[in-house]
């Protein structure tokens, strides 16, 4: 093959949302103002490079808050926690940045309000995942996961005239309407929720994938394997026609092999993945002869959110 056939196709909107941003700064200004260690519950965000790199600047991961000592400063992760961590967190007498994302908050929100109208919610979401984990722990009594279709197939409810499904923000948009489809053959009366769950970095990042993905042989993803919404880019760009689709955290992950016969490779990164990764998947791509690089364009983001409120006061008078 001629190396003139060799392209890039550059998703955007890629790479960080606001939620992420936010929650990423929120550590870095917390090491700055109040010193090393700071705690964090969880990784911050689902990518490897950025807990590396915090982790080196004096934060300490932890899974639980019991592993904080008593008084110390902790983070909350950007996936959010339910209200029994803010407790335990109180009861250790935790000093508490929460660095969850406005958006999870406002599906949290939306759990607490339902529950108390006593609605029977069905949460669409990935098992075991921390936001499901803290979005369901608003309301367990009320709350019922749904992950797969043999869930939806089995899920019953108290009045199947008041039930109403909310999600994890980071899902499948396809796949969660095809949930919701046949969670309405069930119950035909089910609500939907008062605004979209599956936030707008999901969408869009989504929705770029599948609008490049016909093009390419070949579509990599940057991201970690624990981070849901890279994870769907994934699934997206196979869905939508790409040959082959995989997901990296550095560029040293791609197989040399995966480029055989590739004219174009698309790329794109997760919505937890800074672009200094991306633009190292361009640098290994142009050292093999893919020089061409265009960007393919379906949304332009200018949403940022403002830092946690009990950082800004200290900013403030620090
Ligand atoms: C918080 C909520 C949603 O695994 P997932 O995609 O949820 O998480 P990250 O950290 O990869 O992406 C950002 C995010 C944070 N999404
Ligand atoms: Fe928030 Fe969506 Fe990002 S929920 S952290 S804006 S992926």
């Amino acid at each position: 093959m001629s190396d003139t056939t060799k392209r890039v196709l550059l998703a955007k909107p890629r790479g960080y949302c606001a939620g992420v941003d936010r929650a990423v700064v929120t550590v870095e200004k917390a090491l700055e103002t109040y010193g090393p260690p700071v705690y964090v519950r969880k990784e911050i965000v689902h990518n490897k490079h950025v807990v590396e790199t915090l982790r080196e600047r004096g934060a300490i991961f932890v899974d639980q808050t019991d592993e904080v000592p008593e008084g110390a400063l902790v983070v909350f992760s950007a996936h959010g926690v339910s209200p029994q961590v803010h407790k335990e967190a109180e009861d250790r007498n935790l000093r508490t940045i929460d660095a969850t994302c406005p958006l999870v908050t406002k599906v949290h929100m939306e759990a607490r309000r339902f529950a108390k109208e006593d609605y029977d919610i069905l949460l669409i979401g990935h098992e075991g995942h921390e936001e499901v984990e803290g979005t369901a722990g608003e309301a367990p009594d009320h709350v019922q996961l749904v992950d797969t279709a043999e869930d939806a197939a089995r899920v019953e409810v108290r009045d199947p005239s008041k039930v109403i499904w909310l999600s994890q923000t980071t899902l499948s948009v396809d796949e969660t309407m095809e949930r919701v489809d046949q969670l309405k053959s069930r119950f035909p009366m089910l609500s939907d929720p008062p605004s979209d769950d599956i936030c707008y970095a999901t969408s869009n990042r989504q929705y770029a994938v599948k609008t490049m993905a016909p093009q390419c042989e070949l579509v990599i993803v940057v991201g970690s394997q624990n981070s849901s919404n890279s994870k769907r880019l994934v699934e997206v760009a196979l869905q939508a026609g790409a040959k082959a689709s995989y997901l990296v955290d550095f560029a040293h992950q791609i197989d040399p092999a995966w480029l055989e016969g590739v004219s174009t490779v698309g790329v794109t990164s997760g919505a937890s993945v800074p672009d200094n990764l991306v633009m190292d998947v361009l640098a290994f791509l142009a050292e093999r002869d893919y020089l061409d690089v265009e960007e393919v364009t379906t949304a332009n983001e200018k949403i940022a959110f403002a830092l946690p409120r009990e950082l800004r006061k200290d900013l403030k008078t620090g």
